[in-house]
């Protein structure tokens, strides 16, 4: 063969070869674009039709695939915007807590929400947030093409002004482009406000849609519906009590454009739910976990693990629940959630060990900030395995209470608080029966993880901490009302002249050895009891 056609032959391999492997040209990119395309529309559709979606609906056009490295980055900040903020003044501007008077902090300005309402319907929709990011995020330049997300924000009988905050806050800090839609979806509430007027309100933004569950579903099922609708690349969760922060979607955008199996959450403020001040949640920047009791918890990012740029993302085994960002198609690929989890809680464990399992990452975005009312207590009610109770004497008509109840402190007579959503959210007078067959003080959210406690037939009743081993902190509430401890095997007791509860003799006649549980749930209490092995 000639030198000069073998050359010739050499280039028209090599040229094959580039045709089959380079990224982004020939055979390997159509393939790889179809496994993208191809995607899990299955689980998408199904997730639908449970939730009750017209099948076929009309889908508007997706976008081209938006992956790929080396594109350019730009500085996605609103200047004007923000220019625009810095100058309001009035009510709740600036984050700033607004002045309360005694008459707005009445129990009737939380009854609904489980935050004070009366103070939410004085600040404007729009209000101005403070900027309390790292300085170093006002540099940080992101990818100049990002994917656009569909904003979904479920409600269960939201407050007028806490959801229309929302909106209002998304709407006028994110850029328009990156907001393919806001999806408001209504999880079969009652309230007046959220049915025409919220229509007719949300009738001058062309981006919101409104979509309505046929039956309560819970938050979860409710989130799920929205998400069967999206069109945007991304979708983005958030609860209907927030407020977003400065710049805080092109962060999370860039992040899953680089990798679409990243999961990503801002960082969330608290909103205050008396007076509405805007401020970090107590030592900021912290890494999700969970305790034996599957409660979350914040804990500190270990120093090994710490960022020499605290404004750069890092990474978090579990999520808070409420606020993050997943790419559409890796959402359904992942199965979206379980729809079998019901009302609250859980699925955000659900959701973070399949993104670890199935090869994603998760990730909170320091330079992304939204705020979330944290509400002083949950006013609907969730089945979870527990009940709530306040345990109420017969003989002398006060109830058991933990107000000043330190681990180890003796367990008290006091009088009974009226109303259960007063009791349950200071914490006072309400207890909760666990899945672990001890009594906690607190509602299910706000356990103290001090149990009753009693070493011996004749001893005081005190809160020490749960051990979940039963033994002494093992209780039995009989048919004759006696709180029977079968350790010990004697009874609950107490006097009215000092206050004191302590255990005595089993004397069922007795009107001091006789208690009320007042507001349970009967069908969990007597479960309780049934699994209680003497
Ligand atoms: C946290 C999460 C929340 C969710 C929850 C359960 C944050 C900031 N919040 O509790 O998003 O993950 O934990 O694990 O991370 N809703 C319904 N139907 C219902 C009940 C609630 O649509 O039956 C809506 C509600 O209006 C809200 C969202 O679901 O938009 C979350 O409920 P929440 O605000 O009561 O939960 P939260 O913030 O206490
Ligand atoms: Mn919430």
């Amino acid at each position: 063969m000639k030198r000069k056609e073998k050359r010739l032959l050499q280039a028209v391999a090599l040229g094959l070869t580039a045709l089959v492997f380079l990224p982004n040209v020939g055979l390997w990119a159509l393939y790889r674009e179809r496994q993208l395309e191809g995607g899990p529309e299955g689980a998408e559709a199904a997730a639908a039709a449970r939730a009750g979606v017209a099948q076929g609906q009309q889908r508007r056009p997706r976008k081209d695939i938006y992956f790929g490295d080396g594109q350019r980055r730009k500085d996605w900040h609103d200047k004007e915007a923000i220019r625009k903020d810095a100058e309001r003044v009035g009510n709740g501007e600036q984050g700033k807590p607004f002045p309360l008077t005694d008459a707005e902090r009445v129990d009737q300005a939380y009854r609904e929400n489980g935050f004070n309402i009366f103070v939410s319907d004085k600040i404007a929709l729009n209000r101005s947030l403070p900027d309390i990011r790292h300085p170093n995020c006002n540099s940080k330049l992101y990818l100049e093409k990002l994917p656009n997300t569909s904003i979904i924000i479920p409600f269960h009988n939201e407050g007028w002004s806490s959801l229309l905050r929302t909106v209002h806050s998304v709407l006028s800090r994110s850029p328009p482009e990156l907001v393919a839609e806001i999806v408001l979806v209504d999880d079969f509430s009652d309230r007046e406000h959220l049915k025409k007027r919220l229509e007719d309100y949300m009738a001058q933004f062309p981006s919101v849609r409104i979509l309505r569950t046929k039956k309560r579903e819970g938050l979860i099922r409710t989130r799920m519906l929205g998400a069967s609708v999206a069109i945007g690349d991304v979708i983005t969760f958030l609860d209907s009590h927030c407020e977003a922060n400065v710049n805080w979607l092109p962060p999370l955008l860039d992040r899953i454009a680089s990798n679409r199996k990243t999961i990503v959450c801002p960082m969330i403020d608290v909103i205050d739910n008396d007076h509405f001040g805007y401020k970090t949640q107590a030592g900021d920047a912290m890494r999700g976990a969970f305790d034996w009791e599957m409660y979350y918890k914040r804990i500190p990012i270990p120093p090994e693990l710490q960022k020499p740029d605290p404004s750069d993302p890092f990474e978090s085994p579990v999520m808070a629940g409420g606020l993050f960002a997943v790419d559409r198609k890796w959402f359904w690929e992942l199965g979206g959630y379980d729809p079998g989890l019901e009302i609250w809680g859980g699925e955000q464990y659900e959701i973070s060990f399949k993104v670890w399992m199935c090869g994603g990452r998760m990730e909170d975005i320091p330079c992304s900030r939204v705020g979330h009312i944290y509400r002083k207590y949950i006013p609907y009610k969730i089945p979870t395995g527990v009940s709530l109770a306040r345990i109420r004497n017969v003989g002398t008509q006060l109830c058991i209470g933990t107000k000043h109840g330190a681990p180890g402190s003796p367990l008290r007579l006091e009088g009974c608080v009226k109303g259960r959503a007063e009791a349950a959210w200071s914490n006072v007078q309400v207890f909760t029966f666990s899945w672990r067959e001890d009594i906690r003080p607190g509602d299910p959210q706000h356990t103290k993880k001090f149990c009753f406690d009693t070493i011996s037939h004749s001893s005081p009743v005190t809160l020490y901490d749960c051990h979940g081993m039963k033994g002494n902190q093992l209780w039995k509430y009989g048919n004759d009302k006696t709180l029977y401890h079968p350790v010990s095997g004697s009874c609950m007791d107490c006097t009215e002249s000092d206050h004191r509860v302590f255990m005595n003799t089993c004397s069922p006649s007795s009107p001091t050895q006789q208690w009320i549980f007042q507001y349970t749930n009967s069908t969990v209490l007597e479960k309780f009891n049934r699994n209680s092995d003497l």
